[in-house]
């Protein structure tokens, strides 16, 4: 397993930027053009056959009718006829010259602008894309993953994956040039305040060009091509609304991430959805909103924006577990790297607990009752997870392993190992011991556990990848950089690093599938980019040639069964009063809080439910269409949060106090709510 050849990414998949166009609904603008149904070449063979041939057919039967219908089969699929199940035998798909609904290696895509791309995969992976049955799962990205449809079988399914960083949640170091050009911008915060007021350029809608353009349906054949099965796709609570203050583009990266939903669809890819950024910030990172301070579960307006985030979840959860989509995104992350170091550890459960219940209200429980609820490891050792709400319905442990972000780190990667004499220095070893025996034990200890986010470098090199304008001390990072002209050793060595990784996390989604070109016109941080190293060759092209590294390098390891506990993946059990009783909602502290938890500013649930549109087909029959309506629960009809009329807040990312409560806020009297009114947030309609 040591030093995989490395060889050059075939020149078919140099990344091709696509623009799809702003899209309703692609297959109804597209349809337009569907080519003509096909000559019936079928009923013409069987004519002549039956008049010139029929003795013959009749005594060879046996020998000609395989032949006979695989030709005939293709002939027709080349022509423009419907193949393959779910299509009910007529409908054409303006997303194939052919007309096909699936295909595999080697078979055109054509793209709603007309443009046309070939599909590669040599994993036996296919597309399946049926206009008259959009919702279908057929589609499979490889020989050994189950198609959508096909359940799942956690511990022996393994995720290979890749996030979809930077695309509905802007980071500096992911999209470099978009900062440049607004200096002030350290954060999509400040990034979304700037370019409103460049109106000359588009103002903030320029973000809706990064979503169309950053991720295209190439991509997404790309990463189903690349032995891939998963997204994991960041999403951003301004997806859904915004409060007046806040500066985001509200709800249009949703109408993208239902496209890429549909993309996911037809490639055969499933999705984790990560909720990355919640009102306030879960941790005070450039990825999460705004920097500096956490304001989630923290501080005066924790529990205030933990209420606006469990509603958020609660809205998602609607429309991710309608059956529509619940095969398709089997994971929801509820808060990306909540740092826990600030919020405490017993207020972190009290929200995972809430959260849990709330959505197992809506869901049910047991296999098939909504997704898997993923938890990160708050950066604390996995242990530390042991026994966590034992009995609680299919919880997953996401944990995010880098080095980048552990110091200065000064060893390098593009040299042989003395120890196991393969290139990657110590870095292949010391990922496997550092990471692979505890993610297994996490597994016999806690249940499924996934590697979320993990990166190809060691360091912490790259352009703003500590932020704007924060540059590393690491005096390596000129050699890190100059990827263009890597040797063969540091190559090999980064690609070992990242098989050594895969195979201690065991299941995993690299950070991230591609970084943007800075204004320099180059990825300026490309151990970050999946898709660069796939181009490179230090990403293998094979994900499974890393199962075995760790053992092939001695590392220490810990055999994990394969099979979990029943109530791991979804016999319904419950968590016992032991586990739960020391963690009410909401907690009794709040950490960095000025007031007791009396009196600190909550919402109310009074205002009307946000409910997230699902996509809209308009060539198919609308029985097949009209069950999803973005809403699971008919049940769950309590109101959306609001403010209290009547309640002054202070801000949600600074939380101050301009007046130091001594009494509980609990909303309007007849003198206080006529003013009170004007001080409310209001939900900003981008409709
Ligand atoms: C479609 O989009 C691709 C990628 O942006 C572009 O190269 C191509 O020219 C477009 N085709 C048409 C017909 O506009
Ligand atoms: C996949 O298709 C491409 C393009 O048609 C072809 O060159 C390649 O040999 C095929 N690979 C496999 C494994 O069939
Ligand atoms: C699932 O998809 C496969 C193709 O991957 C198809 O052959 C099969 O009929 C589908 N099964 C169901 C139950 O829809
Ligand atoms: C980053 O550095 C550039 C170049 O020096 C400067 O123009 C810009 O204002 C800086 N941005 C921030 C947010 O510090
Ligand atoms: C869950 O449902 C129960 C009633 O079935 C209700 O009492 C409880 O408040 C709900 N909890 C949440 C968090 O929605
Ligand atoms: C390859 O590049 C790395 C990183 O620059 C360097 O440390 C190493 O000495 C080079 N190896 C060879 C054989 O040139
Ligand atoms: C692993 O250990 C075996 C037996 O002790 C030894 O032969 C082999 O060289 C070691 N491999 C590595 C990569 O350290
Ligand atoms: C984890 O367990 C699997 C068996 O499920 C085993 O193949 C693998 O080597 C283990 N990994 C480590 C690092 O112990
Ligand atoms: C200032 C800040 O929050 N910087 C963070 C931006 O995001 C990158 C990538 O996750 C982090 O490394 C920085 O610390």
């Amino acid at each position: 397993m040591s030093s995989t050849p490395l060889s050059t990414y075939s020149p078919a998949w140099s990344s091709q930027q696509l623009s799809i166009g702003k899209q309703e609904n692609e297959y109804a603008r597209a349809s337009a053009s569907a080519p003509p149904p096909p000559k019936s070449s079928k009923k013409r063979i069987g004519l002549i056959a039956t008049l010139v041939l029929v003795a013959v057919i009749i005594i060879l039967l046996a020998v000609f009718l395989p032949v006979y219908l695989v030709v005939v089969r293709k002939h027709k699929s080349s022509t423009g006829a419907a193949t393959g199940s779910g299509g009910g035998g007529g409908a054409s798909n303006p997303g194939s010259p052919t007309g096909a609904v699936t295909g595999g290696n080697g078979s055109i895509i054509t793209l709603s602008n007309g443009t046309d791309f070939t599909y590669i995969n040599p994993f036996g992976g296919f597309w399946s894309q049926d206009p008259a049955d959009p919702y279908n799962q057929n589609a499979q990205p490889n020989s050994w993953t189950p198609p959508l449809n096909t359940s799942w079988t956690w511990g022996t399914d393994r995720i290979y994956g890749v996030n979809l960083g930077g695309l509905f949640v802007l980071e500096p170091f992911i999209t470099p040039a978009i900062f440049q050009r607004y200096p002030t911008a350290v954060d999509e915060f400040t990034l979304s305040q700037a370019m409103a007021a460049d109106t000359a350029n588009g103002g903030l809608n320029q973000l809706e060009a990064h979503y169309d353009t950053f991720i295209t349906e190439e991509d997404i054949a790309q990463i189903a091509g690349a032995g891939l099965n998963f997204l994991r796709i960041p999403i951003a609570f301004w997806a859904i609304e915004t409060w007046q203050g806040e500066p985001y583009l509200a709800k249009t990266s949703w109408t993208y991430f239902l496209r890429i939903l549909g993309w996911a669809r037809k490639y055969g890819l499933r999705v984790c959805l990560d909720l990355h950024a919640v009102p306030g910030s879960q941790n005070g990172y450039n990825h999460s909103g705004r920097i500096p301070t956490v304001n989630f579960m923290a501080g005066n307006m924790g529990l205030a924006n933990a209420e606006r985030t469990l509603y958020y979840i609660r809205v998602l959860t609607e429309f991710i577990s309608q059956p529509e989509y619940r095969d398709l995104i089997p994971v929801f992350g509820i808060v990306n790297e909540a740092l826990v170091s600030v919020i405490g550890m017993d207020q972190i459960t009290s929200f995972y607990l809430q959260a849990h219940t709330m959505i197992r209200n809506i869901t049910g429980t047991g296999e098939g009752h909504g997704p898997y609820i993923a938890i990160h490891d708050a950066f604390q050792p996995l242990s530390t997870w042991t026994n966590f709400l034992e009995g609680s319905d299919r919880i997953i442990m996401d944990e995010h392993p880098y080095f980048s972000f552990g110091g200065l780190q000064l060893d390098p990667i593009g040299v042989i190992s003395s120890q196991s004499g393969i290139p990657g220095g110590k870095w292949p070893l010391t990922a496997c011991n550092s990471w692979g025996a505890s993610t297994n034990n996490s597994r016999k200890n806690f249940g499924v556990t996934i590697g979320g986010e993990f990166a190809a470098s060691p360091n912490d090199c790259g352009l703003y990848l500590l932020g704007v304008n924060i540059t590393s001390k690491n005096p390596f990072c000129p050699e890190y950089d100059a990827w263009e002209s890597f040797n063969g050793t540091m190559k090999a060595g980064i690609q070992n690093f990242v098989m050594a990784t895969f195979d201690a996390l065991g299941d995993w989604f690299f950070w991230t599938w591609k970084i943007a070109p800075s204004q320099a016109g180059r990825v300026e941080t490309p151990l970050w980019s999946y898709q660069l190293g796939l181009e490179q060759g230090w990403i293998p092209k094979d994900p499974r040639t890393a199962v075995g590294m760790c053992a092939s390098l001695n590392a220490t390891l810990s055999d994990f069964s394969g099979t979990f506990s029943p109530w791991q993946t979804g016999t319904p059990s419950s968590i016992p009063a032991s586990s739960s009783a020391a963690f009410p909602w909401p907690p009794a502290t709040f950490s960095v809080a000025e007031v007791p938890v009396s009196l600190m500013p909550t919402y109310t649930n009074t205002a009307a439910i946000i409910t997230m549109p699902p996509a809209t087909f308009t060539a198919a029959p609308s029985t097949l269409t009209s069950a999803a309506n973005g809403w699971l629960n008919t049940l769950d009809t309590a109101g959306g949060v609001t403010a209290v009329a009547g309640c002054v807040y202070p801000d949600e990312y600074v939380a101050t106090f301009a007046v130091i409560p001594t009494a509980p806020c609990t909303g309007p009297t007849p003198a206080t709510l006529v003013a009170a009114v004007t001080s409310m947030p209001d939900v900003v309609s981008s409709a």
